[in-house]
């Protein structure tokens, strides 16, 4: 090799300076078959399926909301058919007090925190309501810019350790996220500082149309934590043991001022990256349906199968629960009354800055012709 080449280099003294490896973790196989000795929530058959009912919520939840943006009663929407183990996983690992900082298909994880599916329904139908949870109050809204809420969650866990409270801030980003510079800036500075944060990097494989070997030549997106000091490791993202498992060791280390961290959990985005794209335009079905083999509900309901912990009539009571409690939420989000178009300006500010007056006042004044309009005809 041309780098040992003396006749080039002399003899040199050299040395390793550091190295680095990213570890990767797996508890469930595809086929529900177990690689290895489970952590202790796992071996708790009412835990397990709490998982599990979580996962079903979840994908219940995306195709009711697919349904009402399909039938004009909805906006765009995010679903997260096949990655539900990783906002579930992140979800059950995250302790009540923690803060939720999501990007935009994190809703297992929502729901997950008590999030209602109607405070969702009215986010996604573009009612700013819908970003007042009922339950986890501190947790972040929806963000949809990709990216930017990463120095948010650095800010809160920032707030955390200054102010001495055993709290971490879940920091939930894309693949084609950890591309943009808020990203790194973020790592870099909680590496710094050693905030009480965890990124759980979700690798769908897909940002749009761009493919995860065109984002970026790294070998792992969670190396990339390396160069910001902090740990950086590898899950099975369809495997909602491993999920929960990885993210609650890498939370109680921050929470316990073991600093932070990034988890890279690896899964697939198995349909369109919104209810506005259509992803056959870019990627093989072949591509899709090979990747269904790894569905991480059918990973669980197989183990808890083989256990003995499931069958067919508590599969179909278990659907049914969750169908009824997604239907009674789409009919409450249904039946909400929409606000006014200036109700936007209500949420942003506790006081509205001067430069936004006058647009507030045109909204008026093109709501009341509106208004008018509709008395007239
Ligand atoms: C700053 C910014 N640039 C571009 C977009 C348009 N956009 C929305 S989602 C997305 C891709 C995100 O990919 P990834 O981070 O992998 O998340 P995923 O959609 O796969 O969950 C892009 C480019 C945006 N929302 N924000
Ligand atoms: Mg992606």
């Amino acid at each position: 090799m041309a780098d040992n080449d003396e006749s080039r280099w002399g003899s040199r003294a050299r040395r390793t300076t550091a190295s680095f490896v990213v570890e990767h973790t797996a508890y469930l196989g595809p086929e529900g078959e177990v690689l290895a000795a489970l952590p202790a929530f796992a071996e708790d058959r009412d835990g397990l399926i709490d998982l599990y009912r979580s996962m079903w919520l979840t994908r219940i939840f995306d195709a009711k909301a697919v349904s009402l943006q399909r039938t004009g009663r909805l906006g765009t929407f995010a679903s997260s058919l096949g990655q539900e183990a990783v906002s579930v996983g992140l979800g059950a690992a995250m302790h009540a007090d923690d803060v939720l900082v999501p990007s935009f298909r994190d809703q297992g994880a929502q729901l997950r925190r008590g999030v209602t599916p109607c405070e969702l329904l009215l986010y996604w139908g573009g009612d700013e309501r819908g970003s007042v949870f009922s339950g986890p109050v501190e947790d972040f809204p929806v963000c949809i810019p990709v990216g930017t809420q990463a120095p948010h969650a650095v800010g809160v866990a920032l707030a955390f350790q200054l102010r001495g409270q055993p709290r971490v801030a879940v920091c939930v980003l894309g693949d084609g996220a950890t591309s943009r510079g808020d990203v790194y800036e973020a790592m870099n500075y909680a590496g710094v500082r050693g905030v009480p944060v965890v990124f759980v990097v979700t690798n769908n494989e897909w940002a749009i149309s761009v493919p995860r070997r065109r984002q970026t030549a790294a070998v792992t997106l969670a190396q990339k934590a390396i160069g910001a000091g902090i740990a950086g490791e590898q899950v099975d993202g369809n495997d909602v043991v491993a999920v929960r498992a990885v993210v609650e060791a890498a939370a109680d280390r921050a929470r316990s001022g073991g600093g932070p961290s990034l988890v890279e959990a690896l899964t697939y985005r198995l349909t369109d990256h919104t209810t506005a794209d259509d992803a056959s335009r870019y990627r093989d079905d072949a591509e899709v349906t090979a990747r269904w083999a790894r569905d991480p509900i059918a990973r669980l309901r197989a183990f808890l199968v083989a256990k003995g912990w499931w069958g067919r009539e508590q599969e179909d009571a278990l659907l049914e629960a969750c169908r009824r409690v997604i239907d009674a939420e789409a009919d409450v989000y249904l039946a909400t009354p929409a606000l006014p178009a200036t109700a936007m300006f209500d949420h942003l500010y506790a006081t509205l800055p001067a430069q936004l007056a006058p647009q507030l006042a045109a909204l008026e004044r093109s709501e009341a012709r509106l208004r008018s309009e509709v008395t007239d005809a």
